[in-house]
């Protein structure tokens, strides 16, 4: 079948076609509607409106970039990247992506369970909702992730060609440029709020050092294959309720630096723990609170990844009758210990850098979070991203001075302290 653009209407009449989906109906009078809030694809949750649990997504790319309209052409080929990390992280973390009934490369679209009990954690915290499993489930599927598609534990006649499939020119190119590049250059596709004041914009795009520090991070997002990246883990792309967490959206899937995914979560979650400061307070609540548990998650996420990407790593060598990615231990160990504890200062440090960037990007660039952008009051809101602004620079400056995210939480509140520790 050729590719064609589907709708609320024609995406009924594809199902129905589709045996492998038109069996997980109990009849063929079906109902669509288009839910997609993305900046790139459509998305349209079919419905048997007899029996609403009989429901499916159905995730379509079209050719063009859909944030921007279809002056702005795109490869549909995106999908196939979806498809290829959804295939595998259900290998290794089974239950935190959506089941896929079908990839249909040919109409560059997939259909996967529709995840109905479970929400965008992004709009939720937005509203105040904490997620008390948040960190420990998205520690667990980083470490998973990232750990088993690495040299440090696949075979290299393995990894190499994993590589090889996954180059996804197109989509690495958008974040090279809508992270990296974009925001810093003055850009004509940049959209910052028109009530900042200029000099603050300037102060990003005219610093020399910050400028060099983005540049190195840029290199290392586009140079270093080392495990496979969702490539845009924002909190817009994880679904979850009190009991389970969900990662969706990894069409930007390709090998890159560890520290580009773990980064991105923590940026948003430090984007939220500034906007909270004025969304709590419209909520009538005391902003503290929330802001801590914000910061508390972000560092958890931190931990918790280090402790089970450093046990699965530990496991994974000992049954390599003491050879490690190093080589064959000489001194009980002691040598791929030392390994794995460099391995994980220069990892956070990259992780911090690649967060800076991913904060600063969101107010200068074309992409906005609603955390910020959805701020009514516009003196808040201006507030709020100067202050964005600051600490993003100071995570890629000053990314290999941090010893724990602990310490980010103290430069977070000092930049936007917390109402209890206010003058
Ligand atoms: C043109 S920028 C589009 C952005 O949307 C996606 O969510 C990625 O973050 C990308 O950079
Ligand atoms: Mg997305």
């Amino acid at each position: 079948m050729g590719y064609s653009r589907l709708t609320e209407q024609t995406v009924v009449d594809y199902v129905v076609a589709q045996p492998e989906l038109r069996r997980r109906f109990r009849t063929s009078r079906l109902a669509a509607r288009e839910v997609g809030d993305g900046n790139l694809n459509y998305v349209f949750i079919v419905t048997n409106p007899e029996e609403p649990a009989e429901s499916m997504v159905v995730k379509q790319a079209v050719p063009f970039l859909r944030i921007a309209g279809e002056s702005w052409p795109l490869g549909r080929q995106r999908m196939e990247f979806e498809t290829l990390a959804l295939r595998r992280y259900a290998e290794l973390c089974p239950d935190m992506v959506p089941e896929l009934f079908l990839a249909a490369p040919d109409m560059s679209l997939i259909a996967m369970r529709n995840l109905s009990d479970h929400r965008i954690v992004r709009g939720e915290m937005n509203l105040g909702k904490r997620f008390p499993l948040l960190a420990d489930h998205m520690s667990t599927f980083l470490a998973r992730t990232l750990f088993h598609t690495s040299d440090l534990f696949l075979d290299p006649a393995d990894k190499k060609p994993a590589v090889a499939r996954a180059i996804n020119i197109e989509l690495c190119k958008i974040t090279e440029d809508f992270v990296f590049t974009h925001p810093y250059d003055a850009s004509p596709s940049n959209a910052p709020n028109p009530d900042l004041p200029q000099a603050v914009i300037d102060a990003i795009q005219k610093d020399p050092e910050l400028r060099a520090a983005v540049g190195e991070m840029k290199w290392l997002f586009m140079n270093a294959a080392e495990a496979l990246l969702h490539g845009d883990l924002h909190t817009g792309s994880i679904m979850a309720n009190e009991r389970e967490t969900f990662v969706i959206d990894p069409e930007f899937a390709f090998y890159g630096p560890m520290g580009f995914d773990v980064g991105a979560l923590l940026a948003n979650l430090w984007l939220a723990f500034l906007a909270h400061e004025w969304r709590q307070r419209a909520m009538g609540n005391d902003p503290d609170p929330y802001r801590r548990w914000l910061l508390e998650t972000a560092e958890s996420v931190w931990t918790g990844f280090e402790r089970k990407f450093l046990e699965l790593w530990r496991v994974s060598d000992a049954a390599r009758d003491g050879t490690s990615f190093i080589g064959r231990d000489l001194d009980r160990g002691a040598s791929a210990e030392a390994f794995r504890q460099r391995f994980m200062r220069r990892l956070l440090a990259d992780t911090i850098g690649f967060a800076g960037c991913k904060i600063m990007r969101r107010i200068v660039g074309i992409a906005k979070v609603a955390d910020i952008a959805g701020i009514t009051d516009r003196e808040a809101r201006v507030r709020i991203e100067q202050q964005a602004l600051t600490m993003g620079r100071q995570l890629v400056m000053r990314r290999t001075g941090f010893s724990s995210v602990a310490e980010i939480s103290a430069l977070a509140r000092k930049i936007a302290p917390l109402a209890g520790t206010m003058a």
